[in-house]
């Protein structure tokens, strides 16, 4: 296989145990005789080295072209461990992780029933699982055959605010985004009623029938326990009734201020004289159809989604960490080609009080810098995916744009990929939208246990799903940016929906779409002990993307 891009360098690398830094990947892309002088860096790398640094891949050259040798053994092994040798064997071998000990299923059977979670343990009976074919190396069972197919792969994002942002703060974005989201959203539900302007509906005769679609402004209950929801379209607001003995008077729990909605109704008698009102007799949310039907990868691949590292926190898992890193070498995770990470990727400072009292690294690029060591952990062929959290050294407001260049830079390895909070990223047909799930706090706070809570985190996803924006909610705990337009509306409905930020575990699926908020890295800080949040530390979900079945891998 020629080694002519960085990614092909990076695999062959991997396959002989090794991860380089990027630089040493470029050098070596660049070499006259790529695979002659990656056998030779491979070769005279120093005996504890885990990583080729650029001095050493630059002083390797520097040899080779000196004496003009055609250097030593050319190997065409595709690393599966063929080469087997006495040379060094594989450094990074994962030293009895992996298969038996210390990785297990996490699968919950506590998780949500409709969910089909329980995928089982893996799809390793699939076809393609073993591209080499019963080439195992039996005396190193363990080793990975990874031997990705480059080709196949595919990876795009879209809906990310990075460079696109127009806001400046004032009033006037404010109304576009507002104006922006009421007409994506209603431009949704308006196929499914008979709406009309709310300046109109209060022109129309006592008694009639009319919907309205608006956003809501305001829900309070009245004096005799009905509820009274005021909905706000572009011509002004109308106030409507949902009698407390409806059937649907349960879904009044559910919704938020300033998301969007229809309701279905008759007018009151008075209605046209100035104070009317609408009595509902239905509700409706822009909502995923039943029956939507997710799309799937053609082949057999896997996406780890995880989030919240918290790199730079005393409570940072690194040993869990470097075994789930170690347990992406072996064979068993040999189809886990995508990590989708979902923000905070550092602890930050700043970012709570009394945060300081348990940083480990209280400079922000020096947690940077590390959180790239463990990041060099994973083999270098996977392709990496990420966006930022509210603990990201980039502005707070949603929707966040991906780190700047400075940050880039200090996390260059693998060419990950960054995008900004929210984004959705088509991996080989698969649309998974990425959000790092500030809002779950004010979903969770506002609905009734049995609809949103930290236990179950995936329900409050079904809610953003239903209500198909993201961050319904404006002025709470979610910070949102003006912008010109809404990043943070649902217009396509996602195949996968990957959040995180609440340090719990979930996953389920809302009509076929699977939600999955993926826990953290990090074991219980000071502040959540004191409110009784027990994160689900060390866990990483892995997603089959031919058939959205999830395992959930212990780690920790
Ligand atoms: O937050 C992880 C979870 O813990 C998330 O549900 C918010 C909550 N949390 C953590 N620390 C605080 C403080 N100090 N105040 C309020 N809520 C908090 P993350 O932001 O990912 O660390
Ligand atoms: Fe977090
Ligand atoms: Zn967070």
């Amino acid at each position: 296989m020629p080694l002519e891009t960085p990614a092909r360098i990076v695999g062959e690398l991997t396959s002989k145990g090794y991860n380089a830094d990027r630089e040493a990947v470029t050098l070596l892309a660049g070499a006259d005789d790529p695979d002659a002088a990656l056998e030779a860096a491979v070769e005279r790398a120093p005996e504890d080295a885990l990583k080729l640094s650029a001095d050493h891949v630059e002083r390797v050259l520097d040899e080779i072209a000196r004496s003009g040798e055609a250097t030593t053994p050319v190997s065409t092994g595709q690393g599966n461990g063929a080469t087997s040798g006495e040379t060094r064997g594989s450094p990074s071998e994962t030293k009895g992780v992996g298969k038996a000990n210390g990785v297990e299923h996490g699968n919950r059977a506590t998780q949500d029933a409709n969910a089909d979670p329980d995928s089982g343990p893996g799809p390793d009976s699939d076809s393609d699982a073993d591209p080499d074919g019963g080439v195992t190396d039996v005396t190193r069972p363990e080793e990975s055959v990874r031997d990705p197919n480059f080709d196949a792969r595919s990876l795009n994002v879209a809906g990310d605010v990075t460079g696109q942002s127009t806001g400046t703060g004032e009033y006037e974005d404010f109304v576009s985004v507002f104006r922006d989201r009421f007409k994506r959203l209603s431009g949704q539900l308006r196929g499914r009623v008979n709406a009309r302007p709310t300046s109109a509906v209060a022109e129309m005769p006592g008694g009639g029938e009319t919907a309205i679609v608006g956003m809501i402004s305001d829900i309070r209950s009245t004096a005799s326990g009905h509820w009274l929801i005021e909905l706000e379209d572009t011509s002004g607001t109308y106030p409507c009734l949902v009698m407390k003995d409806r059937e649907f008077a349960g879904l009044v729990e559910e919704l938020l201020h300033d998301e969007v909605i229809a309701v279905e109704g008759t007018l009151s008698d008075d209605n046209g004289d100035g104070d009317g009102i609408l009595f509902v007799d239905s509700m409706h949310f822009p909502d995923v159809p039943r029956t939507y039907k997710p799309s799937t990868a053609d082949r057999h691949v896997q996406a780890a989604l995880v989030s919240d590292v918290h790199v730079g926190s005393q409570e940072f898992m690194a040993d869990a960490w470097s075994t789930f890193a170690d347990w992406l070498h072996t064979a068993e995770a040999d189809a886990v080609e995508y990590l989708l990470i979902a923000g905070d990727m550092v602890e930050g400072v700043g970012v709570y009080p009394n945060q300081d009292e348990e940083l480990d690294i209280v400079d922000i690029y020096e947690q940077y810098e590390a959180f790239s060591e463990y990041l060099k952990e994973v083999p270098g062929d996977m392709e990496i995916l990420m966006i930022p959290g509210n603990h990201d050294a980039v502005r707070l407001a949603e929707p966040q744009p991906g780190f700047d260049e400075e940050l880039r830079d200090i996390m260059s390895v693998h060419d990950a990929r960054i995008s900004g909070n929210p984004s959705t990223v088509t991996v080989e047909g698969v649309d998974i939208l990425m959000y790092h799930g500030v809002s779950l706090d004010e979903v969770i706070a506002e609905l009734p246990d049995d609809k949103a809570s930290y236990d179950e985190p995936h329900k409050a996803m079904y809610q953003l799903l239903k209500k198909r924006h993201v961050a319904p909610q404006f002025g709470g705990k979610t910070r949102l940016a003006p912008e010109e337009e809404d990043y943070l509306v649902m217009d396509d409905v996602p195949d996968v929906f990957h959040t995180g930020h609440v340090h719990k575990l979930g996953w389920g699926k809302y009509h076929n779409v699977l939600a999955v908020n993926s826990g953290c890295w990090q074991e219980q800080t000071a502040f959540q002990k004191s409110v009784n949040i027990d994160p689900d530390a060390g866990f990483a979900p892995i997603l089959d993307l031919d058939t959205l079945d999830m395992t959930v891998r212990q780690f920790s």
